[in-house]
């Protein structure tokens, strides 16, 4: 019998590599989507199939993590072996600007699953994985960070994702049900939104390269992330959801990069020449005609930012076998590669 997955989140960048991945090891792929005025489902078009197929593998349903009776009608109908609640409000600035609704759907999102699992008597069979993040060791500078790290959240993003990763654990000792959680460091591809900082980059610096754009505006140059391939890390939520014991596990590539050195990789990609000048909200970067190719608006920095965010997940090298593949070199051409070929002409 071939086992069934419930992806909460399935239209996300995560969920569409999660899907295909599953697919691809047997399952039979449940996925809630949102219901939009215009389709949001165009990271997962390519797996689609039509309803009137027999013994289809992907199946898409209407549903809302904020919506109490969806989530437990969903679970309640399909039975899933596994769930992989990867749904969230996951833009940390806009969690400054829509901090209940994130607090709704990143928090107790988490939690109507849990009961949806406990009220429908599914303790024994159905797994559970939380998307955690990195972001909850916020001000925690200390680097590496790993499981016995310690947590301070620096914005409701954060706060928001605490309650979650609490209430997984909670429900896993109070109700011995395989509830875990991956804390997953940044992980990007030519699937990211187009407002997080990776591709906000490489999107402009193509339109650049085309003559499309003449400036890209940023915030915060100097905050530094782990960056990966969301490829790999859904791999690595599989392997967690795998295991006899539900354990928590840090997924991160070790390597730390700065915004504005993720810029230069992309610029040196597209063998466009940057020089750097100036400090602080004036720092600037110009190409060899002395244009103005990359500038600072205030509108880009956050109330509270993330400076240092560097992950060790030896637990999971460990214990899962897991490793990245993907190298930040190979990420940046990859996104670069599939925007100016999406957009020649
Ligand atoms: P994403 O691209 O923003 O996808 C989020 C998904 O959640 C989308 O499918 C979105 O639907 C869905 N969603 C949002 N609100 C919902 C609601 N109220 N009800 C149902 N679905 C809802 O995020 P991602 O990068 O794939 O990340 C996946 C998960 O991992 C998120 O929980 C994120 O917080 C977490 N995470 C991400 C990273 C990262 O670096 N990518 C790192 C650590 C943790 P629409 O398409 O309709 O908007
Ligand atoms: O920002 C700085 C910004 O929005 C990265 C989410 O997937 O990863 C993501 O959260 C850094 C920050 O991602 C701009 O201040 C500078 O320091 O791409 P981002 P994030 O905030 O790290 C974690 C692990 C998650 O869990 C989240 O769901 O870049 N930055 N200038 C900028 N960021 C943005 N977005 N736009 C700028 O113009």
């Amino acid at each position: 019998m071939k086992k069934k997955a419930l992806i909460f989140g399935i239209t996300g960048q995560d969920g569409s590599y999660l899907a295909e991945y599953l697919i691809k090891k047997n399952y039979i792929v449940h996925g809630v989507k949102r219901r939009s005025s215009s389709i949001n489902t165009g990271r997962v078009d390519h797996i689609y199939q039509d309803p009137h197929v027999s013994n289809r593998t992907f199946i898409l349903h209407y549903g809302d993590i904020t919506d109490s009776l969806s989530v437990a009608r969903l679970v309640k109908q399909i039975k899933p072996h596994e769930i992989y609640n990867l749904a969230a409000q996951s833009h940390v600035q806009v969690s400054f600007e829509s901090p209940e609704y994130t607090a709704n759907a990143d928090a107790i999102g988490a939690l109507r699953i849990l009961e949806a699992i406990r009220f429908n008597k599914l303790e024994k069979k159905t797994k559970f994985y939380q998307a955690g993040t990195s972001e909850l060791y916020g001000l925690n500078e200390k680097t590496p960070q790993n499981e016995k790290s310690f947590f301070h959240p620096a914005s409701p993003y954060g706060v928001a994702k605490l309650y979650a990763h609490w209430i997984t654990i909670n429900y896993r000792e109070s109700y011995n049900m395989f509830a875990c959680n991956g804390i997953l460091f940044n992980h990007e591809s030519p699937r990211r939104g187009e407002t997080f900082v990776t591709q906000k980059i490489v999107q402009a610096m193509c339109r650049i390269k085309q003559k499309k754009q003449k400036t890209l505006y940023l915030g915060n140059l100097y905050a530094k992330r782990d960056w990966g391939h969301a490829r790999d890390f859904v791999h690595a939520m599989w392997l967690i959801m795998q295991r006899k014991d539900p354990k928590d596990f840090v997924i991160a590539t070790g390597k730390q990069t700065t915004v504005k050195n993720f810029v230069n990789l992309v610029a040196k990609k597209l063998k466009i020449k940057l020089t750097w000048k100036g400090k602080g909200i004036k720092e600037k970067a110009l190409d060899q005609k002395g244009q103005i190719l990359v500038a600072c608006d205030k509108a880009y920095f956050r109330p509270l930012e993330v400076n240092n965010l560097l992950g060790d997940s030896s637990r999971a090298r460990k214990i899962l076998n897991w490793k990245p593949k993907t190298s930040i070199r190979e990420l940046v051409s990859e996104m670069v590669d599939k925007e100016m070929n999406e957009t020649i002409g």
